[in-house]
């Protein structure tokens, strides 16, 4: 499928995402939430995408929403927008393989939801986060202020969304919005490092990991261990756990098949 405002690169497994729109810093206008929309549906199923790399082309990574586009939407449109905008965060969120963001420059808005919709942040020394919406009289829209909350705490999430200020990649790392910094020039090598060990591993594993520890955040601690001892169970009758185990006792790698 053709797509204008992002650009898919495949390394092997690997599925690299480029959102470019670098006139408008990437700004999420409703075409770009589609076009990303699309590609998660289109490969919800495909076994041979084991990891996603979302980033941005430029100096953004994504600069927000779209603010022209906003400014033109009545109170119909800004439902519709929201329930696009969500419905994008959560295909991301819980997307069967993992999704890592390389947040090479300002994640914004939109931007740094959706970077924190991604099971995995990485970003350049260079990046910049902030929640900017009361800037514009309005408050983050995408899920912001519950994802972030949860990453970096109450105290340090309503600091950011009261007072719209950005923080460097430096104070994202320090709080835990980011979770590994790299120079700029090193960020998509390290990126696509870290994708490669993931789909290495046994694909069903990593899949069902994500979705324990995506469901135990929104359960209790002991519903969440009851999630886990179920889904072990799942896994334990893989083809891909008794290879694994296999491998480890006759001291060779494992050959993961997916199944
Ligand atoms: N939307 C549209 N265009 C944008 C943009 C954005 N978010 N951000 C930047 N641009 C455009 C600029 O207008 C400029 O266009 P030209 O003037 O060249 O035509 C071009 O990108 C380059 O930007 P700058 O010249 O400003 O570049 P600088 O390096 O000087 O500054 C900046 C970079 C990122 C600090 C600055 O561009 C900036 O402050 N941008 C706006 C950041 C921002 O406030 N983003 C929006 C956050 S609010 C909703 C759901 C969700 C949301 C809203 C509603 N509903 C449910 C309805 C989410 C809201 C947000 O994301």
């Amino acid at each position: 499928m053709e797509f204008q405002n992002i650009e898919i690169k495949r390394e092997d497994k690997v599925a690299i995402v480029t959102i470019n729109r670098e006139k408008a810093l990437n700004a999420l206008n409703a075409e770009t939430i589609r076009e990303l929309q699309t590609f998660f549906e289109n490969h919800w199923e495909d076994d041979s995408i084991g990891c996603v790399i979302i980033t941005g082309a430029g100096k953004a990574f994504i600069a927000g929403a779209d603010i022209t586009e906003l400014a033109k939407l009545d109170v119909k449109g800004a439902v519709h927008t929201s329930r696009i905008g969500l419905y994008l965060m959560k295909t991301i969120e819980n997307f069967p393989r993992p999704v890592i963001a390389a947040v090479n420059g300002f994640a914004l808005g939109g931007g740094c939801e959706l970077a924190m919709a991604c099971d995995i942040r990485l970003a350049s020394e260079k990046a910049k986060f902030g929640q900017p919406e009361v800037n514009l009289g309005l408050i983050p829209g995408y899920g912001g202020t519950q994802r972030l909350a949860r990453l970096v705490g109450r105290g340090k999430a309503k600091q950011l969304v009261f007072t719209g200020d950005m923080v460097n990649a430096q104070e994202a790392y320090r709080i835990g919005l980011v979770d590994e910094m790299y120079p700029p020039e090193e960020l998509m090598d390290k990126a696509l490092e870290m994708a490669k060990n993931i789909v290495a591993k046994a694909p069903v594993a990593v899949s069902v990991a994500k979705e324990c520890i995506n469901r135990g955040l929104d359960i209790n601690l002991s519903a969440g261990c009851d999630f886990e001892k179920t889904a072990f169970g799942t896994i334990f009758g893989t083809a891909d756990s008794k290879e694994g185990l296999s491998a480890f006792i006759e001291k060779r790698k494992a050959d993961f098949q997916g199944k």
